[in-house]
């Protein structure tokens, strides 16, 4: 299942899947903690995935702040760069939806320095993290589409949602939203 809509020439998409199973980006996004280890989740997958060569680049870039994003190599992955960020902890980081919003501009401009085209985010926050899924994608759809008259290189986001029912709300709500 897929939903796509285009923004000041920037292609947002929704699509069911795994963040480590995108070969065509460029980047993929790693939902991180703070000292930028394995963890579980899509930190877990993103880590298993990349090898172990991933956490020994993270180790001198830890750690970060919530609403950070630092880049990387992809190592074993199919893609160029993991972009790693630190999502709000719902309930303790304030303010919560500033610091959610943060992490998908930050992640947006490293992409733009490193000249990167396409570019996967998973739901920030939304697992382990405890951000209610539909209050997180309105933060980050809006942010991503805001963002987009600000873009150069990069023409392509696309949210990559684990379950079909996360997918449905992410899609329902970029048919909705305004340019
Ligand atoms: N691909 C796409 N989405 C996924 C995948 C995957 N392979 N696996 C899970 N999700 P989380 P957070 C969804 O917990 O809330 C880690 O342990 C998942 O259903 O990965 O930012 C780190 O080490 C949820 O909707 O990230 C941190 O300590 C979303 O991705 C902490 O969790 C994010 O879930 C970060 O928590």
């Amino acid at each position: 299942m897929m939903s796509q809509k285009t923004f000041h020439n920037l292609i947002i998409e929704c699509v069911t899947g795994d963040i480590v199973r995108q070969p065509d980006m460029d980047a993929i996004v790693n939902a991180a903690n703070a000292q930028l280890r394995i963890g579980g989740g899509v930190a877990g997958a993103i880590h298993r995935a990349a090898g172990p060569g991933l956490e020994e680049e993270c180790r001198p870039l830890a750690p970060i702040e919530p609403g950070q994003a630092v880049i990387t190599g992809g190592h074993d992955l199919p893609n160029r760069y993991v972009i790693h960020c630190l999502g709000p902890v719902y309930g303790q980081d304030e303010p919560v939806a500033e610091l959610l919003a943060s992490c998908y501009r930050n992640a947006l401009r490293l992409a733009e320095q490193a000249g990167i085209h396409s570019i996967a985010f998973p739901a920030i926050s939304t697992g382990a993290f405890g951000y209610p899924l539909e209050a997180a994608a309105r933060v980050a759809l809006r942010t991503v589409a805001d963002t987009a008259p600000e873009l150069a290189s990069v023409r392509q986001v696309r949210f990559v949602l684990h379950d079909a029912a996360d997918q449905r709300v992410h899609a329902d709500m970029l048919e909705n939203l305004d340019g």
